[in-house]
């Protein structure tokens, strides 16, 4: 993972976890979501609660990817198949597997929602819009509805201290604010497609609710 944040590598490895009949690979979204953990850095300290949470949970999938059953976690389609398979998913309440990957990849998917919300409202926000609302608005919408509510509480005082819109337009290093808007519009229908994927996928098999 590289220190600097770039947009431009998000939109590549978003574009490299889709295979040819549209299954998503595990190596190419945890990548993604290292981007986004290095993007969330880049904003200041008050989002470390925020990713370290996330980089957890990349953890758990990478040893899952890597260990003796990694074959079974090169997609997320594979995953889904192999866990129910081999009844390695606690499905109504939290046993024997309190961290499937199953389960696991559902908090980022939920997560990958607010994004999409998120990134949305500041490709076609005005240059006076505020990151706060924006990022709240989007949260409410989304992720907030699987909080309790003392991570809703201290998610939104993270999102009072998120620095200015121009930041964010800087941080995403792609250029000045006309390119990175273009760049944004060319990137959320790809995150948008991997979160429908997954959300088709996960509603088939009744996974949305994993404890
Ligand atoms: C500015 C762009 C930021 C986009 C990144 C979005 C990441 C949102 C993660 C919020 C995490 C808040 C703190 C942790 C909460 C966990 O309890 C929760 N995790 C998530 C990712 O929602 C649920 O995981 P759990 O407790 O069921 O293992």
């Amino acid at each position: 993972m590289a220190d600097t944040f770039s947009l431009q590598r998000v939109l590549e490895t978003f574009r490299s976890s889709l295979t040819e009949n549209k299954e998503v690979y595990i190596k190419y979204y945890i990548a993604g979501w290292k981007e986004l953990v290095s993007f969330m850095n880049s904003l200041g300290n008050v989002f470390s609660f925020i990713s370290k949470d996330v980089i957890c949970k990349i953890q758990i999938l990478e040893n899952f990817l890597s260990g003796e059953n990694g074959s079974h976690y090169v997609t997320i389609q594979s995953m889904v198949k192999y866990e129910l398979e081999n009844e390695l998913v606690d499905l109504t309440k939290r046993g024997s597997h309190p961290e499937s990957g199953c389960r696991t990849l559902l908090r980022l998917h939920r997560a990958l929602r607010w994004l999409e919300l998120f990134l949305e409202r500041l490709r076609t926000s005005a240059e006076d819009s505020k990151t706060s609302v924006m990022c709240s608005d989007a949260y409410n919408e989304s992720l907030a509805q699987h909080h309790p509510w003392l991570i809703r509480k201290a998610v939104g005082v993270a999102f009072c201290a998120l620095p200015g819109r121009d930041t964010f337009f800087n941080v995403m290093n792609a250029g000045d604010q006309v390119q990175v808007v273009a760049l944004l519009g060319e990137s959320l229908p790809l995150i948008s497609e991997v979160y429908q994927i997954t959300e088709d996928l996960y509603a088939k098999n009744n996974l949305l609710e994993l404890p």
